[in-house]
């Protein structure tokens, strides 16, 4: 049975470069897509886009899970994010990228907001989420959780 609908997408914003495509949310996208959810893709990093046009753009969204693309460098970007959608709807939280696979354990110690993360390629781990909901989530390879 599938649980979630609808899902965002959030590429925050890389620090100190110009313009990055976010190619490892986009693949993400494309699966989850393909598997016929309905995905919104906010890219933080393209649109340059302020913490307040940031929420601005999350309350405008329709979701029932959301999915944060972030570094390592950008642990505090994440903190504050994670904490303001929770305040706006309280649905899970992933994170995936280079701060999902190497920091899972202090995020998921410091961050009480992110409720999961995903370690290496998110394709196939993201869409195991998506149709397991809250069962069986301990069967599901490659992720990280309390
Ligand atoms: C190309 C690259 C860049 C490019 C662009 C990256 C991009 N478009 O995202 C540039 C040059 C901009 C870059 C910059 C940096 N990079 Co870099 N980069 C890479 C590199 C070589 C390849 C990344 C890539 O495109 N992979 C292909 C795509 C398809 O895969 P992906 O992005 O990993 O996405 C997959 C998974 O991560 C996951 N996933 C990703 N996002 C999400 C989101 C959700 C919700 C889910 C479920 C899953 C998921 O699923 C995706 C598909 O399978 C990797 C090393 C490597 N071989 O992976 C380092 C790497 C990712 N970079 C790294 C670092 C440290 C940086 C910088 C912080 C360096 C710095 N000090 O400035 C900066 C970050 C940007 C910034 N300054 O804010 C580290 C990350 C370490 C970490 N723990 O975060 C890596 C692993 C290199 C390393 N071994 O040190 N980088």
């Amino acid at each position: 049975m599938n649980n979630y609908k609808d899902v965002l997408l959030i590429q925050v914003p890389f620090k100190h470069i110009e313009t990055v495509f976010p190619l490892g949310l986009a693949y993400i996208a494309a699966f989850v897509k393909q598997k016929k959810y309905k995905v919104t893709l906010i890219d933080g990093h393209t649109d340059h886009l302020s913490k307040e046009e940031m929420l601005c753009r999350i309350r405008q969204a329709d979701f029932d899970i959301v999915g944060i693309s972030a570094m390592a460098n950008r642990y505090q970007y994440v903190a504050w994010l994670a904490q303001e959608i929770k305040k706006i709807r309280n649905v899970p939280i992933v994170v995936g990228n280079g701060l999902g696979t190497g920091s899972y354990k202090v995020l998921l110690q410091t961050i009480p907001e992110v409720d999961f993360c995903i370690i290496g390629e998110g394709e196939e781990t993201f869409l195991d989420i998506l149709q397991r909901g809250n069962s069986e989530i301990s069967q599901i390879p490659g992720i990280a959780y309390r």
